[in-house]
């Protein structure tokens, strides 16, 4: 069993990034079991929840004549356009029914505020608005964080980007995560990964 300084970080189980949700996320649904395995070698689970309001400025539909994956300026900077998902309280924002990680101790909800997206679990896409992830874990004595789940080049990604600058090591399980890969997103993710010290296991 892992220590209590070792916190694996399960991003955005959810519905909507399953194969037929609104957002799918290709084989998304083979993360499950394998985070369900980990889970059960980790003392430490926190879990995260993209959560969004109908009005998101992420959401494509709320851009006249902007279609989803489409990329626009906002003022925080660049946003990819979706389709709507992960809407507050639906059944495709619910985590994955066969997720069962009973002792997880977290769950950190993101991408509340209509006028910015979330992607990493830690600081919005302001870049300057935290979340409180960081704080809780260093109040918990955590030094390593795991991350696993959807997407490995957006959420997964930008959350152990995150972490890293925050000080904590980090690591991507590669078979516990899958891709959207919009683009060369995927292969762009490894390299800002590998370059910011991430390990990859
Ligand atoms: C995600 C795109 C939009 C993710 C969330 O969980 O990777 N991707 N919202
Ligand atoms: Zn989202």
């Amino acid at each position: 069993m892992k220590p209590m300084d070792e916190v694996l970080l399960v991003i955005d189980v959810q519905n909507d990034f399953m194969p037929g949700g609104a957002l799918a996320v290709p084989r998304g649904d083979e993360v499950v079991s394998a985070i369900n395995t980990l889970a059960s070698q980790f003392a430490h689970v926190v879990l995260t929840q993209d959560w969004h309001p109908v009005g998101h400025i992420s959401f494509a539909e709320n851009h006249k004549g902007c279609h989803p994956f489409e990329t626009i300026s906002l003022p925080y900077g660049e946003q990819v356009l979706w389709p709507t998902h992960c809407v507050q309280d639906t059944h495709g924002a619910a985590l994955h029914a066969d997720l069962h990680i009973p002792h997880a101790q977290a769950l950190i909800r993101k991408g509340y505020h209509a006028d910015v997206d979330s992607y990493s679990a830690f600081l919005e896409a302001d870049r300057r608005t935290p979340t409180g992830l960081t704080g809780y874990l260093r109040e918990k004595g955590v030094r390593r964080v795991h991350c696993v789940g959807l997407a490995t080049d957006f959420c997964v990604a930008w959350s152990a980007l995150d972490a890293k600058a925050a000080g904590f090591d980090v690591c991507v399980i590669e078979h516990a995560c899958r891709a959207i890969d919009l683009d060369g997103s995927l292969d762009k993710a490894w390299a800002s990964l590998a370059a910011a010290g991430v390990s990859r296991e």
